[in-house]
C-alpha cells in the first residue's frame, strides 16, 4: 500500500485518528439546472448524480459523484457509478478500518477504472474524517489559502450575441476569468468576438476533445488571441498527440479529460503535451490523488487549477477546500452555487464576492449545511450498504 505524504497537519485527536465507515448510503439525484450547458459533446438541462453518504461514530461525510447520465465526457455513467460503488467498492470499504482516509483510494486497487466511483466514496471518508476530528477538510488535505479565486465556464450558446451577453453578466459578477467552449464552427470566431467585445480579459477556451491532429493548422491560428490556454483540444485518452500539438501551438495546452491518473500525468509533462493541469478529483479517483497530483505539478514548475462538473454545492464545497493547496495558482472552475441550481442541494449557496474570491469554508469537514428535504425531493433512487 502507498502512503504518498505525510498530512501536512498531524491529526492527533484524543479518540484516535483512524477512519471507519459503518453505512454508506447511496441516492441518485436529479437536480434542474438553471440554464442549459452545451460542450462539444452535447447539450443539458439537468444533473443526474450519485450522492454518497459515508456514516461512522455518530458523524457522517458527503461524496457526490461526478459521472453524468451519459458516457459523453467519460466512460463512466450514474449507473456504472453505482453498480461499481455497490458490487465491488462499498465491500471493500465498510467495516474495515483506515488509519487515514489517503489509504480508501489505494485500497480500492483490484478495481480497474472507475475513478468517480471511487473518489464519490474516497471524498466522504476524507469528508467524515475531517468532521470527526472537528476540522475543515482544507487543514486535512494541506490547504493553505482561506479563499479561492473562481472563473466561470460558460458553454454554447445559441448566438455570438447570447455568448457576448453571458460574458458581460459574469464579468459584472466579479469572475477572475472567462473559459469559453469551443468546438469545429464554434471557434476563432467566438473568440474573436470576445477580444473585440472584451479586450484582454484573462480568456481560455476548453475543446473537450473536439478535435484532431490533423487540425492543427486551424488550432495555432487561435495563437493571436493570446489565450490563457487551450484546454484538452485532442483525445480524451491521447497524450502522444498532445506533445507534437504543443510544439506547434504557442498557447498554452492544458489537459483535462486525458488525465486518469498520476502516472499519466508524469508521462504528459515529461513529454510536453501540457504545460498546465485541470484538476478534478472525480477524474483521478479523489482528494487523496489530486493531493499527489498536485504536489507532482508542482514540483515540475506546472501550475494547476481546480476543474468543475457541474456539482451541486456539495461537490462545489470539497472542490473548494482542495483548491485552497498553494499549487492551485490559476482560478478554478468552481463558481457560485446560482449559476447551477436554484435553489441548490445546501443552505448558504456557495457564492462569489465582487472580487470574484470564494471562501473556504471553516466548519469542520465540507463546512456546509446540506438541506435534508431538498435532498430528499431530489432524490429518485436509494440504497443502504452495511457490512454483510
Ligand atoms: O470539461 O471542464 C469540463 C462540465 C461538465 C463536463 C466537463 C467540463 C465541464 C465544465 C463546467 O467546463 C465546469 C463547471 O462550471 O462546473
Ligand atoms: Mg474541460
Amino acid at each position: 500500500m502507498r502512503t504518498p505524504r505525510a498530512p501536512a497537519v498531524p491529526c492527533d485527536a484524543p479518540g484516535g485518528s483512524a477512519v471507519r465507515i459503518e453505512r454508506l448510503d447511496l441516492r441518485l439525484i436529479r437536480l434542474p439546472l438553471v440554464r442549459f450547458f452545451e460542450t462539444s459533446f452535447g447539450r443539458v438541462h439537468d444533473r443526474t448524480f450519485v450522492l454518497v453518504t459515508a456514516h461512522g461514530e455518530g458523524e457522517m461525510g458527503y461524496g457526490e459523484c461526478v459521472a453524468d447520465a451519459d458516457p459523453y465526457y467519460s466512460s463512466e455513467t450514474t449507473e456504472t457509478s453505482w453498480h461499481i460503488i455497490e458490487r465491488f467498492l462499498a465491500p471493500r470499504v465498510i467495516g474495515v478500518e483506515f488509519t487515514h482516509p489517503r489509504e480508501v483510494f489505494p485500497a480500492l486497487r483490484a478495481v480497474r477504472g472507475h475513478n468517480m466511483a471511487k473518489a464519490a466514496v474516497e471524498m466522504a471518508a476524507w469528508d467524515l474524517f475531517a468532521r470527526q476530528q472537528g476540522a475543515p477538510l482544507a487543514r486535512v488535505l494541506g490547504g493553505t489559502r482561506a479563499a479561492i479565486a473562481s472563473g466561470v465556464s460558460i458553454g454554447i450558446q445559441n448566438s455570438l450575441e447570447e455568448l457576448a451577453e453571458r460574458i458581460g453578466i459574469e464579468l459584472a459578477a466579479g469572475y477572475r476569468r472567462i473559459k469559453i467552449k469551443i468546438k469545429p464552427g464554434w471557434d476563432a470566431s467566438a473568440v474573436d468576438m470576445v477580444r473585440s467585445r472584451f479586450g484582454s480579459i484573462p480568456l481560455m477556451a476548453d475543446a473537450n476533445a473536439a478535435y484532431h491532429l490533423s487540425d492543427a493548422g486551424h488550432l495555432a491560428a487561435l495563437d493571436r488571441f493570446d489565450l490563457m490556454m487551450i484546454e484538452q483540444p485532442l483525445g480524451y485518452d491521447d497524450v502522444a498527440d498532445h506533445a507534437v500539438l504543443q510544439r506547434r501551438l504557442k498557447t498554452p495546452i492544458c489537459l483535462d479529460e486525458s488525465i486518469h491518473t498520476v502516472k499519466i500525468a508524469a508521462e504528459a509533462i515529461a513529454q510536453g503535451a501540457c504545460r498546465i493541469i485541470n484538476i478534478k478529483p472525480g477524474r483521478v479517483g479523489g482528494h487523496g490523488e489530486s493531493v499527489r497530483l498536485h504536489d507532482l505539478c508542482a514540483s515540475h514548475g506546472v501550475p494547476v487549477w481546480h476543474g468543475g462538473m457541474l456539482e451541486s454545492g456539495i461537490g462545489r464545497a470539497h472542490n473548494l477546500h482542495l483548491s485552497s493547496l498553494p499549487n492551485f495558482t490559476l482560478p478554478g472552475d468552481v463558481a457560485a452555487s446560482k449559476r447551477y441550481f436554484v435553489p441548490d442541494l445546501i443552505d448558504p449557496p456557495i457564492e462569489v464576492g465582487p472580487d470574484g474570491m470564494i471562501p473556504v469554508p471553516s466548519g469542520p469537514g465540507i463546512g456546509v449545511s446540506v438541506v435534508s428535504d431538498r435532498v430528499e425531493r431530489a432524490t429518485e433512487r436509494r440504497l443502504s450498504l452495511r457490512r454483510s
